[in-house]
């Protein structure tokens, strides 16, 4: 990208403080009550916006600072900017975009450990969040920690610290808001830290129950990675300013909240997030089917040659497949909420799929299937296998991925990539189908296979 003339606090003077175009409040004038661990293009499009969205109406000192896990390459792309970034929406009908300014700055963890603990134990922060992808939570295939994964750079190291510091100078836990795509994911990393420090810091492990709390979360928003043309799109939408962290997305978003903080936290229900007491069916229903539905695009379309969701959702033999899934096969496991209803949100997510400005790559939402097929795919076939009732939809969907993790898309992006290649060397279908879901297989510990899926398994693709 070329160095024009970029967004930064200096040259943010050339939008009038209009709340449709920026963010309207003084971002000077607001502490830090955020650590963000992740901070991807989803959380900058989704949590940051709806939090950008509450100081905008008032609410004060929720700015946050971000952290990334691994590499520096957000960092080099928010830091010059101050933070500042443009969210696009996108749809058939236009797009719009607006500045948001509720990152203050983004520290790369491995090379700045002690700002972020700081960060973490400072009296203002009272809430550590987390998009760190389903593989960043290092569990086993039982859903335990995997020890020697979370040992030195996991996301637990650095909370457990914070957290330390918190307990010795006297102050308040923080509330642990996982907004990653877990079944129940409040409990989850509220397992997840305990058991971490258990190992490493037993004896903060009282004060961690007694005085935090992980709510669950249900979040959702559609965020294809940025490619160069959409930057220069948004060069054009910012009047010649380039945005180097600039995130496309669609204009629908949704952010359901366990109200269970340790703390105080910002107002987000006063800007369209829903606060309520038990997440789960919210939670279960998008990843069964939106998630659900969109590994099956993913895995089904890139064998039927298909590069993007919007495409794939048009080809008349994968639509009704997705319907099927979604209808017969997730729907019938889901105790919907009142008021909640399910077919609608079926109905609506196909529209979704089909918003043709998004260019949502099947690829991107191929990857790390290992890690994402349990919640998506796994808990719905238990479900059904518990009354009896078959699945061909989902049978279909595991032979697509089956074929994916022989290599047949593309290099093969999954932390069980290694495992899958040196399988795939000296085993035919059946017996890798056996190895991933037969009785003594991989994910046995979510769903096996009887003899006849495991033949339809191995039979397709
Ligand atoms: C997608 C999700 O990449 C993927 O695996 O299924 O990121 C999806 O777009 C979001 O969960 C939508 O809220």
């Amino acid at each position: 990208m070329s160095d024009g003339l970029r967004l930064s606090v200096d040259t943010l003077a050339l939008f009038p403080p209009d709340e449709a175009a920026r963010f309207t409040y003084v971002r000077d004038a607001h502490a830090v009550g955020i650590v963000h661990f992740g901070i991807g293009a989803f959380h900058r499009a989704h949590q940051a916006w709806y939090t950008d969205a509450a100081m905008n109406a008032g609410d004060a000192n929720w700015m946050i600072t971000g952290v990334s896990l691994r590499s520096a390459e957000v960092a080099e792309q928010m830091n010059p900017q101050q933070g500042l970034y443009s969210v696009t929406e996108r749809s058939a009908s236009g797009a719009a975009t607006r500045i948001v300014g509720a990152v203050r700055e983004v520290l790369v963890a491995p090379y700045e450990t002690e700002a972020v603990i700081a960060a973490l134990a400072a009296r203002s922060t009272h809430i550590a969040s987390l998009t760190i992808t389903e593989k960043g939570y290092c569990r086993k295939a039982d859903g335990t920690l995997d020890p020697e994964l979370a040992g030195e750079v996991s996301v637990y190291r650095y909370l457990a610290e914070g957290l330390r510091r918190r307990r010795d100078a006297g102050l308040a836990g923080l509330t642990l808001l996982c907004c990653d795509n877990l079944a129940q994911n409040g409990a989850q990393l509220a397992q997840l830290m305990a058991e971490y420090l258990e190992r490493h810091d037993p004896a903060l492990l009282d004060w961690f129950e007694a005085e935090c709390a992980c709510p669950s979360t249900m979040v959702d928003r559609i965020v294809p990675a940025t490619t160069a043309a959409d930057r220069l799109a948004v060069t054009e939408a910012l009047d010649g300013l380039a945005d180097h962290a600039a995130v496309m997305t669609e204009p629908f978003s949704q952010w359901v909240i366990e109200d269970r903080f340790a703390g105080p936290r910002p107002r987000w229900e006063a800007v369209g997030a829903e606060l309520v007491a038990d997440v789960a069916p919210y939670e279960t229903a998008k990843l069964r089917l939106l998630n659900g539905a969109h590994s099956a695009l993913a895995y089904i379309g890139l064998t039927r040659g298909h590069i993007y969701v919007h495409e794939a959702i048009t080809d008349a033999m994968i639509r009704p497949l997705i319907a099927s899934l979604m209808r017969e096969e997730a729907m019938p496991t889901i105790v919907a909420a009142p008021g909640q209803d399910l077919g609608r949100y079926a109905d609506d997510l196909i529209e979704r799929f089909a918003n043709p400005a998004l260019q949502h790559r099947l690829i991107q939402i191929a990857m790390d299937g290992s890690q994402k097929i349990p919640q998506r795919w796994l808990e719905t076939l238990a479900a059904n296998q518990a009354i009896g009732r078959k699945c061909p939809t989902l049978q279909a969907g595991l032979a697509a991925w089956l074929t994916h993790t022989s290599g047949a898309n593309g290099p093969v992006d999954d932390p069980m990539a290694d495992m899958f290649a040196r399988r795939w060397s000296n085993s035919d279908r059946a017996e890798m189908a056996a190895a991933l879901f037969g009785p003594q297989g991989q994910f046995a510990a979510s769903w096996t296979a009887d003899e006849a899926e495991l033949a339809v398994i191995a039979a397709k693709g």
